[in-house]
């Protein structure tokens, strides 16, 4: 998976220019290395196509690279496959009660201590239920785990009925706990029965929230065991165990995506402190071989903002100078094109014609030499610029007395317009200061 996608992308950014070739070929690298990491056929499918169509239609956004902007949608597709960004919220006011899920072996008995350290570290009191009968030693297992991190162990030695005992144990942390964790057993005589017990539990203790563990390792299974835990009893949160070493992280992406339900943690060792809160940002930087993408995210996010509000901001105003203008015209070509603004605007994709907009943006060209051309006291107060300013603003930036004529003419259009309409016709708006 890892090395996969680490080489999709290497590949795409290596090529000289990112044309339509090179992205197909990106993209059918992607759709292969998604299936070998068990997300199924459709859902791969489905983020490939997505991925295709933006990188294709979407121009990149000031400071942005196309490298970056491609990675960027690489990761907002896959990140939407993990439910995006958010992770666990337990409110320590009340008790909250979590299940462990999951076959043995995948780090249930392990991670039930990991997270009763966790949170015991964040104040709460957590209380562990070991409900796991079915494997010789479990309760002995869970205490030693348990032991150094001061929660407290319910176990009863002679029940063999797993629901027994988290329903009991469940009560018996009732008003002295705030976090309940119910360990569980991973195996049973037949899978059916496994599947049937796991239900059960759930019914009978009622858990926040229902947490599947699964082995990173497994690969190939992940996808199915994912799903088979989920049809029984609904997954509310998958912790990924095992992602040191050499694991490959495809198993987070296929139980996501089997389950619709995020992924909360990481198990990143055997040790007690080895558990990672999860973060879409890093997982993916690390699928891709980047690092954490979280400050590349942040900047593609600050650059639309910019887009949104600055636009906004400078036509509600009402109040425009050529600077105004001038800052208007620079943000349009910092975001490559004036067309790019206005789709970013909630409403308005598609609304503008783009033949219209390139003339716009020749006309802009023009304006902006012009303006350079004025005095600070001109470009404050347009007004004052009589004709024989007039005149020497053309000779100075190399343009007709015209254009000049021109410009001052859009000005005035657009201060009307910003002023009667507050941004509301943007359309009209992005007509008036080019093509007209
Ligand atoms: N390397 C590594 N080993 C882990 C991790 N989580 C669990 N293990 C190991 O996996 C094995 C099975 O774990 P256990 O908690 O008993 O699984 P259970 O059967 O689901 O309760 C143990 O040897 C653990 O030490 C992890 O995140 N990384
Ligand atoms: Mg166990």
């Amino acid at each position: 998976m890892r090395d996969g996608l680490q080489n999709a992308v290497s590949k795409l950014l290596k090529s000289s220019t990112v044309d339509e070739k090179s992205v197909k070929e990106f993209i059918r690298d992607l759709q292969r290395t998604l299936i070998q990491a068990d997300v199924n056929v459709k859902m791969a499918l489905e983020v490939t196509e997505r991925v295709q169509k933006r990188t294709l239609e979407e121009k990149p956004l000031g400071g942005i690279t196309r490298k970056d902007q491609i990675v960027s949608i690489l990761y907002e597709e896959l990140a939407r496959l993990l439910g995006g960004e958010g992770g666990i919220h337990l409110d320590k006011n009340k008790l909250n009660v979590i299940v462990m899920l999951g076959v043995q072996g995948s780090g249930k008995t392990t991670t039930t201590a990991k997270l009763a350290r966790f949170y015991s570290k964040k104040g709460f009191r957590v209380g562990v239920v070991a409900a796991d009968t079915f494997r010789p030693g479990a309760v002995a297992q869970l205490r030693t785990l348990v032991s150094s991190i001061g929660a407290e162990v319910y176990s009863e030695e002679k029940e063999k009925d797993s629901v027994r005992i988290a329903k009991t144990g469940r009560k018996f942390f009732e008003g002295s706990k705030n976090l309940v964790i119910i360990d569980t057993a991973g195996r049973h005589k037949e899978e059916k029965g496994l599947l049937q017990e796991m239900k059960d539990v759930v019914g009978e203790v009622k858990p926040d929230f229902t947490i599947l563990v699964i082995d990173g390792t497994i690969g190939q299974q992940c996808f199915n065991q994912a799903l088979a835990f989920h049809q029984s009893a609904p997954v509310g949160g998958i912790i990924v165990t095992k992602l040191d070493g050499a694991a490959k992280g495809g198993g987070a992406l296929a139980a996501s995506a089997a389950t619709g339900a995020k992924v909360f943690f990481i198990g990143s060792g055997e040790r007690i402190d080895d558990l990672e809160e999860f973060s879409p940002t890093r997982f993916v930087g690390r699928l891709l071989g980047m690092g954490d993408l979280r400050a590349l995210m942040e900047m593609v996010r600050d650059a639309e903002v910019q887009v949104d509000e600055k636009m906004a901001q400078r036509v509600m105003s009402g109040k425009l100078t050529m600077d105004d203008l001038m800052a208007q015209f620079d943000q349009m070509k910092k975001f490559g094109s004036l067309k790019k603004v206005i789709e970013h605007i909630p409403g308005f994709s598609g609304a503008v014609d783009s033949n219209e907009l390139d003339k716009a943006e020749d006309r802009v060209k023009v304006y902006k030499s012009i303006i350079q051309s004025m005095t600070k006291s001109e470009r404050e107060n347009p007004e004052k610029i009589n004709s024989s300013r007039l005149k020497r603003i053309a000779t100075g930036s190399g343009r007709s007395e015209k254009d000049v004529r021109e410009l001052l003419s859009r000005y005035k259009q657009m201060k009307t317009l910003a002023k009667s309409s507050k941004g509301r016709d943007l359309r009209q708006f992005a007509r008036r200061m080019g093509a007209g």
